[in-house]
């Protein structure tokens, strides 16, 4: 059959152009393949060979992304993108993990035994949009994804350097048929930008918001595409580019960076009260930030961004008279106190699901609108279909009241500025900036909405991580057994303690999670359940320490 040929030439592709050199067990993890850029090649190529074939599947356009985020400069990764921007669905992450292991001489009987499972008509066509990060072994690796794609007769689209969510954003584009947005750089920055600037022209009455961000651009291609943005920004927003491609990629800068060390990153000059942004490696993830007057650093993460946002949300639909829900989704790391105050001051109704993209993006989609964050500074808002329609019908609506109908415009304009299909760090940047103008906010005044609780995050080193189980989006843990119950014993010791543990998606470690009344006995909690972690679930070398 003419599949058998195309599988057997793919397989010979792989031998003679990208084989399996090392045979190095590796799975497509809550980010996708991620790993040393030099072991990866192979998976790359295989990897173009799935989105064929998941293309095919769906009879749509599927997205291919090279980037290892905030990892470092060496490392690389691919993950793929889903019909609608969603991350590939949790069943074809298997099929990537064993198209990835097998032996070059079973690849084409691997090839065939997908096609089979999964129903796949070769006769389709299918189509692959590429894009990738900034980093040195990219375009060597979009070729072996492109020579996937190609040995199994795909049409490619290269974006070459895009961020994760312009590349999210065009796929999304391509399988609406451009009812939502055109796929292209410049319809991207065109609908952003021009919603954008809409919002501005409305006046606001405290004078206390400063049209100008201080970005650190993580020497990624976060820069690369603010300096696109900025080009066109004109004075409606002054953006200062700080590590913009000069130094190391993720070192010392970058969102990952300030989240974990909750300090300033290098190479960006600290004026007390500026208003600071850094985005990571593929520009996915924001974290805001700014100095005081004592020089005192203050984050405002992924939770502080979710409760304005939301915040805002919620005013303008109860304005706007439409009966629409609104509601938030968290992950165990959502700050304690954040979450109080969305669901208590602001009353919006919040959910907690497990780490990782696609479970909040899921979630989300529960709701009318439905706004998601992790703390780490990754999320966006989605819009259900009719939710959609009825905030764009209600400003033409006469028979509604006048602030009812400019609220609803206001809502619609909003929508345009947000990359729905994932979270984007420069559209988050803009939508965050929207409500602080709109609310004439300070970076204090943000800040002073709630008070962090105190909390630390830790990881602990194992024989093997899947010893660790949890349930209920990973608050509780089931296994090892007693190991819950030293935790709940830990954490009842401390004024407004709270504590879990997780095996991680990315790494070989557990990550602990505590936060208490103040930073010392945070550190305390998390010390304490490390060790705990670290003498029940097989720890490795020295048992955590601060
Ligand atoms: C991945 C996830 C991110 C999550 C992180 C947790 C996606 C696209 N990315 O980067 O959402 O916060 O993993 O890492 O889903 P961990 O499992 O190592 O803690
Ligand atoms: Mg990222």
């Amino acid at each position: 059959m003419e599949e058998d040929r195309m599988f057997v030439t793919a397989g010979e592709v792989a031998v003679s152009k990208h084989p399996r050199l090392k045979d190095k067990f590796v799975q497509y993890g809550t980010a996708g393949f991620r790993g040393r850029a030099e072991d990866l090649e192979h998976v790359f190529y295989r990897m173009g060979l799935l989105a064929v074939l998941r293309s095919k599947a769906k009879g749509a356009t599927i997205g291919m992304m090279i980037t290892a985020s905030h990892n470092p400069e060496h490392d690389n990764g691919v993950k793929l993108v889903d019909p609608h921007g969603e991350m590939l669905v949790q069943s074809w992450e298997g099929l990537a993990t064993t198209l990835a292991n097998v032996s070059d001489n079973e690849l084409a009987k691997t090839l065939s035994e997908i096609i089979v499972s999964e129903g796949i008509d070769m006769t389709k066509p299918a189509s692959v949009f590429v894009g990738r990060d900034t980093r040195s072994s990219s375009p060597s690796l979009a070729r072996a994804g492109i020579d996937g794609i190609t040995a199994l007769s795909g049409l490619v689209k290269d974006f070459g350097v895009v961020t994760t969510p312009m590349l999210h954003y065009f796929v999304t584009c391509q399988n609406t048929q451009g009812a939502y947005g055109l796929a292209t750089e410049e319809g991207y920055y065109n609908k952003l930008i021009s919603a954008f600037k809409k919002l501005r022209a409305e006046k606001t009455e405290n004078k206390k918001y400063i049209p100008k961000v201080i970005f650190d651009g993580a020497n990624g291609v976060g820069a690369v595409k603010m300096k696109e943005f900025k080009a066109r920004l004109g004075d409606s927003l002054i953006v200062e580019i700080f590590n913009d491609g000069n130094g190391i990629l993720n070192h010392l800068c970058g969102a990952d960076f300030v989240k974990v060390q909750q300090k300033p990153p290098q190479n960006v000059p600290l004026v007390p009260n500026a208003r600071y942004v850094s985005v990571d490696g593929d520009a996915d993830r924001i974290i805001y930030y700014y100095i005081d007057d004592q020089q005192q650093f203050h984050m405002l993460d992924g939770d502080r961004i979710a409760t304005l946002v939301a915040g805002y949300l919620m005013e303008l639909v109860k304005e706007s008279g439409l009966s629409l829900n609104l509601g938030l989704v968290q992950t165990a790391y959502a700050n304690g106190s954040s979450t109080n105050y969305i669901s208590k001051t602001l009353k919006v109704p919040v959910a907690c699901v497990p780490t990782g993209v696609k479970h909040l993006h899921h979630k989300a989609l529960e709701f009318d609108i439905g706004v998601y964050f992790e703390a780490n500074g990754h999320g966006t808002v989605v819009f259900k279909q009719a939710a959609l329609e009825l905030i764009k019908s209600t400003p033409a609506d006469l028979g509604r009241r006048d602030n009812e109908r400019a609220a609803a415009e206001r809502l619609a304009t909003l929508v345009d500025v947000i990359n729905q299909t994932v979270g984007d760090a420069i559209s988050d940047m803009l939508l965050v900036e929207t409500v602080l103008h709109a609310r004439g906010w300070s970076m204090e005044d943000w800040k002073a909405t709630y008070s962090d609780l105190p909390n630390r995050l830790l990881k602990v080193l194992v024989k093997d991580r899947e010893v660790v189980q949890t349930t209920d989006a990973e608050r509780k843990c089931v296994s090892p057994t007693g190991l819950q119950n030293a935790i709940d014993c830990l954490v009842s010791k401390y004024s407004e303690g709270r504590a879990f543990v997780r095996p991680s998606g990315t790494e070989d470690v557990v990550r602990v999670y505590a936060e208490a009344s103040t930073q010392a006995e945070a550190d305390k909690l998390a010390v304490e359940v490390g060790r705990a972690v670290h003498s029940m679930a097989g720890g490795v070398g020295d048992p955590p320490s601060l």
